[in-house]
């Protein structure tokens, strides 16, 4: 039985120093300590991460560490990696790091290693996108493939749309990927519209093809192709499914031999780096996709291996931890400097928010602290000209993660300096601020000045990278999944189980058979009166 968190001796002397380090501002700890720039920084697997600009001194990283070590985060780091079963509302294990272990490596669940199995799949689908890269995979119709729609949601949409976008500059420009994700109508209906069915490969990708969603849109597809293509035996030559369900995947009529599979150990958030990945490899090509797990294992042996001092994800976990419990912070912006990664902060959203969005303890305790905070961001500069200015003058304290890159992938005249020069401009005036006395100085009229100070005192990591590649990019993604874990484990919550999505799931099964029929509604009075709105006017 873990000890409540906020009566433990870490806690409260965590709580104690920071009512201290309340009033203290960045231009005085900075101007302490001439090494503060290159003193409070840690570096592992192609990231370089600055966390100098944060409200701490040596004494709140010491405290940090402490309340990890009583959290237990280096046994609970072994517990996952081992394949305890750590899920443990759903009694599973949680081994994405299997996902991207070297052949040599042994994990075993319930006594069985689940390596060879991985890179089975991974052979698997290595040939078969070699296949379809090469143009020797044909459609119905003798075609070559020429697109590729990726039919799946949350888990199996996020990671995949993320990565693509990613890592487009490594990809084959031959072919045209689509993903498909909303049930909207719209969201298949704009995919498809130029395409041609005899030249298109769905990727349903669902891991119990049963999801509402996806179902929905693959029947769609199969409906779009089949329309084209008339003959039900095309559907093996232009539908793939990567699942866990080989019954259901069967069912929809997909020939289990053009199945992918993966395992009830690999959560979905967690699954971008398993078979759900297949439209990764198909765009990247197979070598291109074991560089990105090799980049997550790099990640992960750093995680795993390395005093918490050093170590990145516990790092960036802990930082979170520390203005998520003592300075009210509610959200964290990710900010990267890199139009690539335009996806990523809405691929963190579902990682960090569905992962830690708890309200009770792994022993059902309601939790009288706070957890997972609000993840938002948009990629720089786009942001600086919209909600950057809340973060520097508003009210409320935004923690920001900057991500920036050395060399660009795309050179272009100063462009990149630009670019960078934005990121590092951006930490310093949100750590230094600006005085009334500095804006004074400038000549400001009196009447003006308030609203050009700077409080400054705002909190901010940077990320450097040299280069944006899939190795990088692998990096990246376990930095925050391991920094999402070390924030669960001090909170002491499940962050592998998502029970919060259900019951909206089960109160629309319910509505959508009211809407298709005449049953006398038994909702509230607002539920009522809008479906039945709805469905006078539709
Ligand atoms: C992620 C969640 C969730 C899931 C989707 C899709 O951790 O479990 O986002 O990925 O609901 O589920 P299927 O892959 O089963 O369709």
């Amino acid at each position: 039985m873990s000890k409540h968190l906020t009566s433990l001796p870490e806690w409260k002397a965590l709580a104690a120093h920071a009512a201290e380090l309340k009033n203290v501002h960045l231009r005085e700890l900075f101007a302490k300590d001439s090494s503060r720039g290159t003193k409070f920084t840690a570096e592992a697997a192609g990231l370089y991460l600055d966390y100098s600009k944060n409200r701490i001194t040596e004494e709140t990283v010491k405290l940090l560490i402490a309340l990890a070590e009583a959290s237990q985060l280096k046994a609970r780091t072994e517990a996952m990696f081992t394949g305890e079963k750590i899920n443990i509302t759903e009694n599973r294990a949680v081994l994405h790091v299997a996902l991207r272990a070297p052949k040599t490596e042994k994990i075993l669940v319930d006594g069985e290693d689940v390596v060879p199995e991985v890179h089975a799949v991974l052979e698997k689908m290595a040939g078969f996108a070699e296949k379809v890269r090469s143009g020797a995979w044909l459609g119905y119709t003798g075609k070559r493939i020429k697109n590729i729609v990726n039919i799946g949601i949350g888990g199996s949409d996020l990671g995949p749309v993320m990565a693509y976008e990613a890592l487009k500059h490594y990809s084959n420009r031959d072919l045209t990927f689509r993903f498909v994700s909303n049930v909207d109508g719209t969201d298949f209906a704009e995919a498809v519209h130029d395409l041609n069915a005899e030249e298109t490969l769905f990727l349903v990708a669902s891991k119990t093809f049963t999801t509402l969603e996806t179902m929905t849109n693959a029947h769609s597809a199969r409906t779009w192709a089949l329309a084209t293509l008339k003959q039900t035996e095309a559907i093996a030559s232009h539908f793939v499914a990567i699942s866990t369900n080989e019954k259901e995947v069967a069912k929809f009529g997909i020939d289990t031999q053009n199945m992918f599979g993966f395992w009830d150990w690999v959560g979905g958030r967690y699954s971008m780096d398993s078979a759900i990945g297949l439209s990764t490899m198909l765009a990247i090509g197979p070598n291109n996709f074991r560089e990105l797990l090799d980049g997550f294992h790099d990640m992960d042996v750093h995680f795993r291996t390395t005093p918490i001092e050093k170590n990145l994800p516990a790092l960036l976990g802990l930082l979170s931890v520390w203005y998520t419990e003592f300075f009210d912070a509610q959200t964290v912006a990710i900010l990267p400097y890199d139009q690539y990664l335009k996806r990523f902060p809405a691929y963190l959203q579902q990682l960090t928010m569905e992962s830690n969005g708890k309200h009770v303890t792994l022993e059902g305790k309601t939790v009288d602290y706070q957890t997972g905070p609000i993840y938002w961001g948009e990629p720089g500069t786009n942001g600086q000209h919209s909600f950057y200015q809340l973060i520097h003058q508003g009210t409320r304290l935004i923690p920001c993660d900057f991500i920036g890159f050395s060399k660009t992938l795309n050179p272009l005249g100063n462009h990149h300096d630009l670019l960078m020069a934005n990121v590092f401009a951006q930490t310093e005036a949100l750590a230094f601020g600006k005085t009334a006395e500095e804006v004074k100085a400038e000549g400001v009229a009196d009447a003006l000045v308030p609203h050009k100070v700077f409080e400054g005192n705002r909190p901010s990591n940077t990320i450097l990278a040299e280069k944006l590649t899939p190795r990088l990019l692998g990096s990246l993604v376990a930095l925050y999944e391991h920094a999402v874990f070390t924030q669960g484990v001090i909170w002491q919550i499940d962050s592998f189980d998502q029970w919060g999505v259900e019951l909206g799931k089960v109160l629309a099964s319910r509505i959508i058979k009211e809407i298709a029929s005449d049953t006398e509604l038994k909702h509230d009075s607002s539920t009522n009166n809008l479906i039945t709105r709805y469905k006078s006017k539709k």
